[in-house]
């Protein structure tokens, strides 16, 4: 397992269009572990293999990441103590995702993307979907989608044909978005 650098915006490597997985391995599987731990050590809900250089296609979500193991937070807004108890992670992996059934009905929801860090902006989509994919062992799944679920792997799917959420914004905003991030990296 190993942490890998997450490619950011604007390298090209983020428009390719990721190939089918053919063979499901254990060299796959190494694969999807080291994306968790990628995603989880970003504090991220979702991955994309192309986001690590990896140009196949391959997602992990979890909408869940919080480390199990945390110490729970100590709070006391609104005047009562309490703690938050983090909630059991909830991986889940998609290969070879596709998307049936977008609705008509489509919602705004303020995004964000690991390889555009920083940057939120709201995106319209389809507010449900159906997805149809196969697991590590290569079985077929197919399984309707909303909420925060039909959000994220729509925005996941959108990796895989070489598309940022930031592209869904006007070429005004998209601008912006790249140069405060060209502005952020040189403050850094
Ligand atoms: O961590 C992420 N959060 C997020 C928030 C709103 C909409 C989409 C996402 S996905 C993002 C992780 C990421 O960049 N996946 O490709
Ligand atoms: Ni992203």
């Amino acid at each position: 397992m190993a942490i890998r650098e997450i490619i950011e915006a604007p390298d090209p490597r983020l428009k390719t269009v990721s190939v089918p997985v053919e063979t499901f391995d254990a060299e796959l599987k190494a694969l999807v572990d080291d994306m968790f731990e990628t995603m989880y050590a970003a504090n991220g809900i979702g991955l994309a293999a192309i986001q690590i250089g990896i140009p196949q296609r391959v997602l992990v979500i979890d909408l869940q990441p919080d480390d199990p193991d945390a110490e729970p937070e100590p709070c006391d807004h609104d005047g009562h103590h309490h703690t938050h108890q983090p909630t059991k992670r909830e991986p889940r992996v998609f290969i070879n995702p596709e998307i049936l059934d977008p609705s008509v009905e489509t919602k705004a929801y303020q995004e964000g993307c690991l390889s555009v860090p920083d940057i939120y902006a709201d995106v319209d989509r389809p507010s449900t979907c159906r997805v149809r994919w196969q697991d590590l062992e290569g079985n077929a799944h197919e399984e309707a989608m909303d909420d925060m679920m039909a959000v994220c792997i729509q925005h996941e799917m959108d990796h895989l044909n070489g598309i940022l959420f930031i592209d869904h914004l006007s070429r005004l905003k998209r601008n912006m978005a790249l140069k405060k991030l060209d502005k952020m990296r040189k403050a850094a």
